[in-house]
């Protein structure tokens, strides 16, 4: 059972923990809607099983599927991975799914956030959302954790946290007029103050160059433990991505977080350019007030937008020229963890990538037994 509770996770000693914390499982949403996912959402789906399988190896990993694709997903998941039936509009559970946050106690709580497709009527990526709005109370009543409901508009690939204090976010999502028009950026700190527990707010100008999203910085930056931040990179200053990611070094080196510590910034090349090619683009139904597929359009392809497991890191295969000093990159960052590399293209033609559609459960305190 899970209750709503009325007050705030920093008013009850709660913290969203960083993601480099120990996790005691990991939700996803099975993909299949066919004007996103191309030919019916069938190769989106092996990649999301090979992702699946990839973190079930240390964590538990939860599918939710419609009832229309229940059997199927059963039956090409491991016994292992939970299956239950949810209903959602698409599959990107890091955007639908709670927040969760921890105490010192043994305490597990999430935060249900609005969700509006990712811009709602201005600019969002489809409509009607009613059911992925649902998705993070139906988590939680599964998980059987306590429930706050967040007054704004927030996905969770708009945020990264330290777990010390700190958030990194982007002023191309977060101040949005798409997302909490009413809200200032003070006004939109002081709910991630309230919410996450964090004192100081990194603000990052734009994500990945065309991140349908609006510029998540799950796809551009995050942290790899406190003080230490990665950061999609290109030299080519020919590409867009190399004024953005040059603008976000800057912002990154000149800050301090909410310990007061200046930040090591760790960079990995961005793959491709990556393009859609005319035999993808034709496998996705065309349907109106959805996003366009179109061949010769860039991806926001990003070796950022990995999972960061307990002791693996689940990262996307994107190009054979830069994949191998992605995960040298990795490897290099989390000395103690596997660096696992599954293809994933196929979830980067939907317009995100692992972490988007993973979300991960937080391991709570052990406490110590008198
Ligand atoms: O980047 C994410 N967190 C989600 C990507 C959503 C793309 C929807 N087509």
């Amino acid at each position: 059972m899970s209750t709503t509770v009325d007050s705030t996770p920093l008013a009850d000693g709660y913290r969203m923990p960083g993601e480099f914390e120990p996790h005691s499982g990991c939700w996803m949403a099975w993909p299949e809607r066919p004007d996103n996912w191309r030919w019916g959402a069938k190769p989106a789906q092996q990649a999301y099983v090979a992702v699946a399988e990839a973190i079930n190896v240390d964590e538990p990993v939860t599918m939710a599927v419609s009832d229309a694709q229940f059997e199927h997903a059963r039956s090409v998941l491991s016994p292992s991975i939970r299956v239950v039936e949810m209903s959602t509009n698409d599959a990107w559970i890091r955007d639908t799914g709670p927040t969760f946050v921890i105490d010192g106690g043994g305490g597990r709580r999430g935060i249900d956030w609005h969700f509006n497709a990712w811009g709602g009527l201005e600019g969002g990526l489809y409509f009607p959302w009613d059911r992925d709005e649902r998705v993070a109370r139906k988590v939680l009543e599964i998980e059987g954790a306590d429930r706050y409901q967040a007054p704004i508009v927030l996905e969770g690939g708009s945020i990264h946290v330290d777990g010390q204090g700190t958030a990194l976010t982007t002023e191309e999502c977060l101040l949005n007029p798409n997302r909490n028009p009413e809200l200032s950026r003070k006004a939109i700190e002081q709910t991630l103050h309230a919410y996450l527990a964090v004192k100081k707010v990194i603000w990052l100008d734009r994500g990945v160059f065309n991140d349908e999203t609006n510029g998540h910085i799950d796809n551009l930056a995050c942290f790899v433990r406190p003080g230490v931040v990665l950061l999609t990179w290109t030299d080519d200053e020919s590409d867009p991505q190399h004024q953005i990611s040059s603008d976000a070094l800057r912002r990154l080196e000149t800050a301090t977080d909410a310990q007061g510590r200046s930040l090591e910034v760790v960079r990995i090349p961005s793959p491709g350019p990556i393009l859609i090619t005319a035999e993808e683009a034709v496998g996705v139904d065309a349907v109106q007030g959805t996003m366009p597929r179109r061949a010769g359009d860039r991806l926001a392809g990003s070796y950022a937008n990995f999972y960061l497991g307990t002791t693996r890191i689940v990262f996307p295969l994107l190009d054979e020229r830069t994949d191998d000093a992605a995960a040298e990159i990795l490897r290099g960052c989390f000395p103690d963890r596997e660096v696992v590399g599954v293809p994933a293209r196929e979830i980067l033609l939907g317009g995100g990538n692992i972490h988007c559609i993973t979300q991960q459960v937080p391991a709570v305190a052990q406490l110590a037994r008198t």
